[in-house]
């Protein structure tokens, strides 16, 4: 019997690995490869989360700029948030290609090493928030490769209706893994006193429509008809309240608050960027699989997400995801003005 008071420690905790166990035994063909892949990829998180917590610490003791106190060169964390990634995808033996923001080709995994998946990655998506310890987060989404040829680059331009899951971490208050395996999404959040994550954001599911838009209005004067109009539409409604705007500029973040409290997240194509800025393979193709798996829509304006196959692997695509009612707004827009 815990103490009157005292703060039991859960003895049936629903950790991120026993959930992943507990959905490869629905499927008895399942191998237990994807589910020790998993693994390795919170593992990647759970080193990444405590460079990330450091990183502060470091400028108070010196140990900021290229070298810390031992002489050993101090990397830059995005650096080092994709080294962890790279290498711990490597040695899963999971793994036959990887797709990383940081590195201009894909990773083509040495034969002894290979394995059936390929994983593309943003390892630390916001990075230029972390001197101002706003939050952010890493984003990856697993394929398969289709055939038993060459790894090559081609094998990763494959559109969002071929992920086998998708997920993303979020650096802020705490720790969380929020992932997708093509049936709901759900939430595990870091306890760093056992060094696990634990289910405590089952089933997430986004609202139908929300109060409030995400967008950089910096960019106004660069953005087309539809998004002009629509974002007009929101703070000077002809009926109700104008939504609340909201605006971190770490996708996880902005992505993460969307699913939660319920709105839209942009990120359009401008004149200046006519494709957008985010990337189709590690930033809106995962993050569209989340949001559609818990019930909201991801386009482009224009088109869905999940089915454009893209043409190379740092290509990029205009982003409005979140509530499906709000996105709908959005298409009818496009519509309207004939984009
Ligand atoms: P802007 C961060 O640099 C990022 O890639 C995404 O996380 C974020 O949504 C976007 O860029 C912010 O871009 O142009 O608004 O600063």
């Amino acid at each position: 019997m815990s103490e009157k008071g005292a703060n039991p420690i859960d003895t049936e905790p629903i950790t991120l690995t026993r959930f992943i166990l507990a959905e490869q035994k629905k499927h008895p063909s399942a191998t237990g490869d994807f589910s020790q892949l998993i693994n390795f990829i919170q593992t990647a998180v759970k080193a990444v989360s405590s460079a990330v917590r450091k990183a502060g610490i470091h400028k108070i003791f010196g140990m900021s700029g290229t070298e810390n106190v031992s002489g050993d060169d101090q990397k830059k964390l995005d650096v080092l948030a994709n080294d962890l990634f790279i290498n711990m995808l490597k040695s899963s033996f999971l793994t036959c290609l990887l797709v990383s923001e940081e590195n201009d080709h894909a990773i083509v995994v040495e034969p002894e090493k290979r394995g059936k998946y390929i994983v593309t990655f943003d390892p630390l998506d916001g990075s230029s928030n972390i001197d101002c310890l706003v939050s952010i987060g890493s984003i990856f989404a697993i394929y398969r490769k289709k055939d038993d040829g060459p790894a090559t680059e081609k094998d990763c331009l494959q559109s969002g209706r071929e992920l086998v899951g998708a997920g993303y971490a979020l650096y802020g208050s705490a720790t969380m893994i929020v992932l997708s395996i093509g049936n709901g999404v759900n939430g595990f959040m870091l306890d760093p006193s056992i060094g696990e994550f634990i289910l405590t954001e089952p089933d997430i599911k986004v609202k139908p429509r929300g109060k409030i838009y995400s967008i950089n209005e910096g960019y106004e004067q660069f953005w087309d008809k539809a998004t002009v109009e629509y974002v007009q539409s929101k703070k000077r409604p002809k009926t109700g309240k104008p939504y609340g705007a909201r605006y971190i500029g770490s996708m996880v973040a902005d992505v993460h608050r969307t699913l939660v409290y319920g709105g839209i997240f942009m990120y359009p194509a401008t004149s200046e960027a006519p494709k957008g800025k985010l990337r189709m393979l590690y930033e809106s193709i995962p993050m569209a699989f989340i949001v559609e798996q818990a019930g909201g829509l991801a386009v482009t304006g224009t088109q869905n997400i999940l089915d454009i196959v893209p043409q190379s692997i740092h290509e990029r695509c205009p982003v409005f995801m979140g509530s499906k009612e709000d996105v709908q707004d959005v298409i009818e827009l496009y519509k309207k003005h004939g984009l």
